[in-house]
């Protein structure tokens, strides 16, 4: 009893079951309010980190809205063409073509001298080897703008002159 300097020293059971009744309650009233008001106190960030996914999440409507209105107004229809282009020893004819941008060109390389093949290194195109009389098919996109060579790749072909441009614009 000389302990609980705190409690008022009636003496009494009941004075003291309360107080003790009364000391747990605040004790974890205490408890449960040093618990919620750390998170709050002591990490301050959190409310800062909290704040950011917020800001990541309103911004993610723009982002969709911005890449779903560029496609109504994208009424550019890409076109594909059928393009032949023949081969010999040592040049292309046409040894120029032009296509616009996005389009799809088909390219029928037809060979009628030699052994050749159709090459445009940007496209990533490239036909077989064909010899005389033979034909391939490839497909080019034009995904970019420019000028790009085609060439033959057999042998030296491409140094004695079998190139021509491809022009996307
Ligand atoms: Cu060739």
């Amino acid at each position: 009893m000389e302990e609980e300097n705190t409690q008022d020293s009636t003496g009494s059971n009941a004075p003291l079951i309360t107080a003790i009744v009364l000391i747990a309650s605040v004790l974890l009233g205490i408890g449960f309010f040093a618990l919620r008001g750390s998170k709050k106190t002591i990490e301050p960030t959190q409310t800062t980190n909290t704040s950011v996914p917020t800001a990541t999440v309103a911004v993610a409507p723009p982002i969709s809205s911005t890449s779903a209105s560029p496609s109504p107004s994208n009424v550019v229809t890409p076109t594909t063409k059928t393009i032949t282009i023949t081969g010999e020893n040592f040049s292309f004819s046409p040894n120029k073509i032009s296509a616009k941008l996005g389009d799809t060109i088909k390219i029928v390389f037809t060979n009628r001298g030699g052994t050749h093949d159709f090459v445009i290194d940007e496209f990533n195109v490239r036909t077989k080897r064909i010899s005389s009389g033979e034909s391939d098919t490839v497909t080019i996109v034009a995904s970019k703008k420019g000028t790009f060579e085609y060439y033959c790749s057999v042998g030296t072909h491409r140094a004695m002159g079998m190139v021509g441009k491809l022009i996307v614009e």
